[in-house]
């Protein structure tokens, strides 16, 4: 393995970790060498996850916690701490979707939203980057946006705005954190084949405006994203900062 892309000797948090992207992300950093800490809401799903990490013979732990939750949050933190354990890559993963009409959204549903998808990303980061910044040997941010981190669809408007506050939060993160060697960037995935994305999967409408909303023609993989998100995490992206690298097979590239 190139060592631009070697993540050995580094450990990476993923949030939202236990399944679908979120696990993707976490099994591609370990294959590139990094220790990898899950967190997820089930501790049996978390269980399950941290086994096929470990039959795989990656190193691996993780934590259930809620990640808009700021005490549990900072719980898991000073436990890592008291184990010497450095986070040195965080990918903000975590996210929920609700699909309404904005007219009926309700505020505590809207609220809900924003906090897993977006206050969750400032709440992790910040609590993440404040150790980078006091070890003084700088770090990894990769917060995940969409689609609709750049134009909306109808009906998921808190997730929209969610993702949106996404890039720009990338991008205040960035032009506060650079100068401690810190860079954040975000990965906006297509339309991906997720247990998150299964009733759009299964809707043949919906299926039909994917495949024909993009140049590629079809849906995209989970492992489609890990070789952005290895790339992101590792050394070859030193000197990227604040981006958004959208993986949707040319999606927003095109008319
Ligand atoms: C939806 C989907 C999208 C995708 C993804 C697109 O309901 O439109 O859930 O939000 O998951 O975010 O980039």
């Amino acid at each position: 393995m190139s060592p631009l892309f070697n993540l050995t000797g580094r450990t990476a948090l993923v949030t939202g970790s236990t399944r679908g992207l979120g696990f993707s992300y976490a099994l591609g950093l370990a294959e590139a060498g990094a220790s990898v800490i899950l967190n997820g809401t089930s501790a049996a799903r978390l269980e399950e996850a941290l086994g096929r990490l470990r039959e795989a013979g990656h190193r691996a732990c993780g934590y259930v916690f809620d990640v808009a939750d700021e005490s549990a949050i900072e719980q898991v933190f000073a436990e890592l701490d008291q184990h010497q354990v450095a986070v040195d890559i965080l990918i903000n993963n975590a996210g929920i979707q609700h699909r309404q009409p904005l007219l009926e959204v309700s505020l505590a549903d809207w609220q809900r939203v924003l906090d897993v998808n977006l206050t969750s990303a400032f709440l992790v980061g910040r609590i993440a980057a404040r150790r980078m910044v006091a070890r003084g040997t700088g770090g990894k941010i990769i917060n995940i946006g969409s689609l609709t981190s750049e134009a909306a669809r109808a009906t998921v408007a808190p997730y929209t705005a969610a993702k949106g506050g996404i890039k720009m939060l990338t991008k205040a993160m960035a032009a506060e954190w650079a100068a401690f060697d810190i860079q954040c960037n975000a990965i906006g995935p297509g339309y991906i084949l997720t247990e998150m994305n299964k009733a759009l999967v299964d809707n043949p409408d919906f299926d039909r405006w994917v495949k024909a909303s993009n140049p590629t023609q079809r849906w995209g993989k989970p492992d489609e994203l890990v070789g952005t998100a290895v790339y992101l995490a590792s050394q070859a992206s030193n000197y990227v900062n604040g981006q958004t690298i959208y993986v949707d097979g040319g999606w927003l590239a095109t008319l």
